[in-house]
């Protein structure tokens, strides 16, 4: 259900979480119009996600349950899993600078899809269309 290529659409709250993150002004601003694109691709408990911005291009792949590696844009590591509850991903990742987590979900609402992130209590969304 998740199959497909995404683009963003529109954020919400997502200057004041990147704040919260610790990251400047001016790349905050920059990732506010990343156009973010991910080409996600499911078999199973496998996923592949293409991901493309004006920052980067990027592949990941991850198995639910499995624990993983990621870094942000800015270099910031990050572990941690996704797993799947009911028809919504849920992803618990700890950043490797400081041990904090960052949580987050993706969910189809509308035909949209919905990333949610939560850093230190403050909550943001992004959220894709289909292309
Ligand atoms: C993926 O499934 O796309 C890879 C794993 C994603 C991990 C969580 C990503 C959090 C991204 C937060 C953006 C923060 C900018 C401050």
């Amino acid at each position: 259900a998740f199959n497909g290529t995404w683009k963003i659409d529109r954020n919400d709250n997502y200057d004041k979480f990147m704040e919260q993150m610790g990251i400047n002004l001016m790349k905050r601003k920059l990732a506010e119009h990343d156009n973010l694109k991910l080409i996600i691709e499911q078999n199973g408990d496998k996923f592949t996600i293409k991901e493309s911005s004006t920052f980067r291009s990027k592949d990941i792949e991850f198995t639910l349950g499995v624990q993983f590696d990621y870094s942000l844009a800015d270099g910031t590591e990050l572990t941690g899993a996704w797993v799947m509850e009911g028809d919504v991903l849920k992803g618990t990742f700890t950043r490797k600078d400081n041990g904090k987590i960052l949580t987050t979900t993706r969910a189809l609402v509308g035909g949209e899809l919905v990333q949610s992130y939560n850093y230190e209590g403050v909550d943001a969304k992004r959220i894709f269309k289909k292309a």
